[in-house]
């Protein structure tokens, strides 16, 4: 598809691999609405791009992307201010990894309800929409390496929701081509981000009871690597992606031996193909066409 002329709805469009997919998209001629549920981010971002003239074509929503009534209100006022979105990006995500005798269930609910349920929601209020206005568009949903690379038992909850996010994607390509919706799944490596600020960005009602408190202030005192990726980059990425309707998108290669052995292992688990076994009567795949 062309982006010129497009409205893009970001979660976490207002800091690291989202407001480099921000940057990009506004290069090449989208109109933005960054949604994030941080103020003080939402702020920096706005005014970066007053900075360079571009205000106007900057629209910024503060939700929590696990709040389903705010996202839906912002689907309303993304296309009463901005009109579409066209391009919806689920970036939004927080690292909530710690030991995992540690880990409590007010910390799987809430790894699980921003990094999984957030793109399901976002999909669920925003997809209708797109629809409904007719002109197809394509949706980017932020995933990781951890969704698809064997990951330590401390990373079990982000890794449990990015797996979940590379399924969705995929699992929703065929439906949304019917209406010309493209849909992309990033997986990223080690970017330049704020990820390490995740402990801030818990929602309140996810604070009592967490057992991995002590998890967040360390990472909190992590410093970003020169070596990892600039987020603008991964934003140039996007766009192809977004021109192309690409898939999958990998920033970097580091696990392509992990990976290549989980689906070595995966595929030398499975028996040859029971012939008599009838797939059309209650089992359905996509042909290798879609
Ligand atoms: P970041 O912290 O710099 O940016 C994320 C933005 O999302 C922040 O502005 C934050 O305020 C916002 N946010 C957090 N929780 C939110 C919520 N509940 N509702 C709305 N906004 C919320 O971090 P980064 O690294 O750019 O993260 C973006 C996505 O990229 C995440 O999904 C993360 O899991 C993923 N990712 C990051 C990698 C990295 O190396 N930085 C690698 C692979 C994936
Ligand atoms: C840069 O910070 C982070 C983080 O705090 C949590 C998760 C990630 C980055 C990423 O999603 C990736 C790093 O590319 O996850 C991995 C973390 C550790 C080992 C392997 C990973 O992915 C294959």
């Amino acid at each position: 598809m062309e982006i010129a002329g497009t409205t893009a709805f970001i979660t976490g469009g207002a800091s690291g691999i989202g407001f480099g997919i921000a940057q990009r998209l506004l290069a090449n001629g989208a109109k933005l609405v960054l949604a994030d549920i941080r103020q003080d981010h939402l702020d920096e971002a706005k005014q970066f791009f007053e900075e360079r003239q571009e205000g106007r074509n900057v629209h910024t929503i503060r939700l929590d992307v696990s709040d389903r009534e705010q996202m839906r209100e912002a689907a309303k006022e993304c296309e009463a201010m901005m009109g579409g979105p066209d391009i919806l990006v689920n970036n939004a995500g927080i690292d909530p990894s710690g030991p995992f005798e540690q880990l409590t269930y007010q910390d799987w609910d809430y790894g699980l309800a921003i990094n999984l349920l957030g793109p399901i929601n976002g999909i669920m209020e925003f997809a209708s929409g797109m629809r409904r206005r007719g002109r197809g568009g394509h949706i980017v949903n932020t995933a990781s390496l951890a969704g698809v690379t064997p990951m330590m038992s401390a990373m079990v909850v982000y890794a449990v929701a990015k797996a979940g996010v590379v399924t969705l994607t995929e699992s929703i390509r065929d439906t949304m081509a019917q209406d010309n919706i493209g849909v992309t799944v990033l997986m990223p490596g080690p970017i330049k981000s704020r990820i390490h600020e995740s402990g801030q960005n818990r929602p309140e009602r996810f604070r009592d009871g967490s057992g991995i408190r002590d998890n967040e202030e360390q990472l909190a005192k992590r410093v970003v690597a020169d070596s990892w990726m600039d987020a603008t980059q991964v934003g140039d990425m996007i766009v192809d992606a977004i021109r192309n309707n690409t898939l999958y998108v990998s920033t970097h290669g580091n696990w392509k031996t992990q990976v290549t052995q989980r689906f070595h292992d995966i595929i030398a688990s499975m028996p040859d193909a029971d012939d008599s076994l009838d797939l059309s009567k209650s089992l359905s795949v996509p042909k290798k066409e879609d």
